[in-house]
């Protein structure tokens, strides 16, 4: 036996896992990187703080403040990250001279951002911001009462998938535009089915632009509640999930917009037989929709695992979505990311159909039995051979440079 991989593979092999096949399937597989945990979602308007009830804790130094600093940053962890990787972009983060409001965004205004993705080889996803705007300062947007306010934000979304078409077809790689909406009422409201009305027209508007489905990809995200919106959101699951079934638009499910014990994961098979993909944005809720960085947990386990048991690593689209401002960011976003990729590898080196006969054979004994084993097989000497192969640090030696980063770099921020 010659190394700890060799070991592993034929650990594996004798339950029917081909680690070689595995090692070269994961690297394929993408993973989208959320922007905003480099900057607590401020973007680069320099104005308005962050609203829509979401919310961003601590002031760890060394945040980016401009363009430059966080594509350095991001180029910081794509280089600690192994495999193939997109980046997902919210609308604040138009790169311009002069101040362009949201309606008025064009293709030109994310140009550097192509640049830097044709440099680091990686996709770009997007997102219509939808808060942090003086047109959303009552919390409204989409499903708001007044038709100024509605056309400004439809207006916005339908800028944002002219860009997103633009990243499409500018890299060769498919965007997802993801619309999420802030919008709903502290009290409990007197009308439910207007503001999902008026959101419904909205989004037919916003989805009437047909655009190649090569180039943009429609995702909507639900929730269950906002802070200061405790009593009732327009853009629940329900409505969402019948809306992406009607209509021409993907379901994107984040698992910290649902009841603490509703999991994510059960719903990730459901969807698929309905439809022929789905999103995520995987994050970490703690008691509400914290987004704590995502660590390698029961329930990240559990959505790899369906991902992989459906068949459906080119099905679900994998982003991941949490702001952690009381750590280093550089480091939140590596430990999420790798985590992400870690679990998927987990559930890629489980023989998943000799548990599911198990289930089918009534033998819960030995599928209770084996799940537990498989999880004390060498599962880290595959990481880091993963690691190893793809260029990027093994175990824990990625944090000595986040730490060098930190010194030399953030700190003088
Ligand atoms: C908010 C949603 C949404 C945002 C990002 C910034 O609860 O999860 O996805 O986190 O768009
Ligand atoms: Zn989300």
């Amino acid at each position: 036996m010659n190394t700890r991989y060799e070991y592993a593979k034929e650990c594996y092999a004798k339950i029917g896992i081909d680690t070689e096949a595995v090692l070269n399937k994961l690297a394929e597989v993408p993973v989208s990187i959320h922007c905003w945990q480099g900057d607590d979602i401020d973007g680069f308007e320099n104005s308005a703080v962050l609203s829509g009830g979401i919310m961003a804790t601590g002031n760890y130094p060394g945040k980016a403040r401009n363009p430059e600093e966080l594509m350095a940053d991001i180029e910081k962890v794509l280089s600690m990250v192994p495999g193939k990787h997109k980046i997902n972009l919210h609308a604040i983060y138009a790169i311009t001279d002069t101040p362009v409001d949201r309606d008025k965004l064009e293709p030109k205004h994310f140009e550097k951002w192509v640049e830097f993705a044709k440099k680091n080889n990686v996709g770009l996803d997007i997102n219509p911001t939808l808060f942090s705007h003086a047109m959303a300062a009552d919390g409204l947007t989409l499903s708001h009462p007044d038709e100024k306010v509605r056309r400004f934000w439809i207006d916005h979304c339908k800028a944002m998938r002219e860009i997103g078409a633009y990243f499409g077809k500018e890299l060769g790689v498919t965007c997802v535009n993801n619309i999420w909406i802030p919008d709903g009422y502290k009290e409990i409201p007197a009308d439910r089915m207007g503001p999902r009305q008026r959101l419904k027209d909205a989004l037919d508007e916003i989805l009437s632009v047909k655009y190649d489905k090569e180039y943009l990809v429609d995702t909507v995200e639900s929730k269950v509640f906002g802070i200061g919106v405790e009593a009732y959101t327009v853009g629940s699951h329900e409505f969402y999930m019948n809306y992406a079934a009607k209509n021409d638009c993907l379901c994107l499910l984040d698992n910290g917009h649902y009841h603490p014990t509703e999991m994510v994961s059960d719903k990730i098979p459901s969807m698929l037989l309905f439809a022929d993909k789905v999103a995520l944005h995987v994050t970490r809720p703690m008691r509400w929709d914290s987004d704590h960085v995502v660590i390698f947990d029961d329930e990240l386990k559990e959505i790899a695992k369906e991902i992989v048991r459906c068949d459906a690593l080119d099905k679900v689209l994998i982003g991941l979505d949490y702001f952690d401002a009381s750590i280093n960011r550089v480091a939140a976003w590596v430990v999420g990311t790798r985590n992400m990729r870690k679990a998927l590898l987990f559930a890629m080196l489980l023989p998943h159909g000799e548990l599911k006969k198990c289930q089918d054979e009534g033998n819960y004994t030995k599928m209770l039995a084996m799940n537990e084993e498989y999880k004390f097989y060498p599962f880290a000497d595959v990481w880091n051979e993963f690691c190893k192969r793809n260029g990027t640090p093994e175990g824990d030696s990625w944090y000595a440079q986040v730490e060098e980063y930190e010194k030399e770099v953030l700190s003088k921020r």
